[in-house]
């Protein structure tokens, strides 16, 4: 029995991984948590649909987003910004729930930045064929707060690159469970996902979905 987790620590890779100064992957961090996020997750929707939002150019995102906490994260043609009301119901974003603040404090905790807590949570849908371009987050007030994503359903491989988008592109795959926490001089990297494979998993069907928890106010 033994031999049998020995070798599949082989092809899974299990721990902490520092995958570049102030970005901690911690493999299967979430897998304890999935469950209670998978039931949060359709009580999420239910009351803020996902939905493909507008990019200020023009452009329709092929990502499906919505969000939950005090605010939450939107494009459209005005621009990028957090707001306390989804714009598609004019109703507060749903509350975060437990499940997800805990995963993300405790996730941070492990990551070395104690005291983390979130107050938005944006949910990303990826379809097979969807992808997400290079970019930086900066809608947020404080750059010293890190931020912790979670990866759930079909694996994806993740874009990171510096903080000038000229800068050298690593690539990593992330899997379900998978909790990557980014802080100090990650924060502002240059990041993306490649265009998701076909495939089904058995948590979520033909889909990824990633919950970035951030502090934004
Ligand atoms: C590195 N989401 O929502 S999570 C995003 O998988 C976003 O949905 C991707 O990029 C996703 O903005 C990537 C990983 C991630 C999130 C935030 C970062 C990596 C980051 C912020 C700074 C550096
Ligand atoms: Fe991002």
């Amino acid at each position: 029995m033994a031999d049998l987790f020995a070798a599949a620590r082989v092809v899974e890779p299990a721990g902490d991984e520092a995958i570049a100064p102030g970005a901690v992957l911690l493999h299967h961090f979430a897998l304890p948590f999935a469950a209670d996020i998978r039931a949060a997750l359709g009580d999420i929707a239910a009351q803020a649909p996902f939905r493909h939002m507008t990019t200020p150019w023009g452009g329709v995102m092929s990502v499906a987003m919505t969000n939950c906490g005090e605010v939450g994260w939107l494009s459209d043609r005005a621009g990028y910004r957090y707001d306390r009301s989804d714009p598609a119901t004019g109703r507060p974003w749903p509350a975060m729930p437990a499940c997800f603040s805990a995963l993300a404090t405790s996730a941070a905790s492990q990551a070395c930045y104690p005291g983390f807590i979130p107050d938005a949570c944006l949910i990303n849908s990826y379809a097979p064929g969807t992808r997400l371009t290079l970019h930086q987050d900066r809608d947020e007030r404080d750059y010293s707060h890190p931020i912790v994503s979670v990866s759930l359903g079909l694996p994806a491989t993740f874009q990171f690159g510096g903080p000038n988008r000229r800068d050298l592109v690593r690539r990593f795959p992330l899997r379900h469970g998978d909790v990557v926490v980014w802080g100090n001089e990650a924060r502002l990297a240059y990041h993306g996902i490649a265009e998701l494979r076909e495939g089904e998993h058995p948590f979520l069907g033909k889909r990824r979905i990633n919950l970035t928890f951030r502090r934004a106010l």
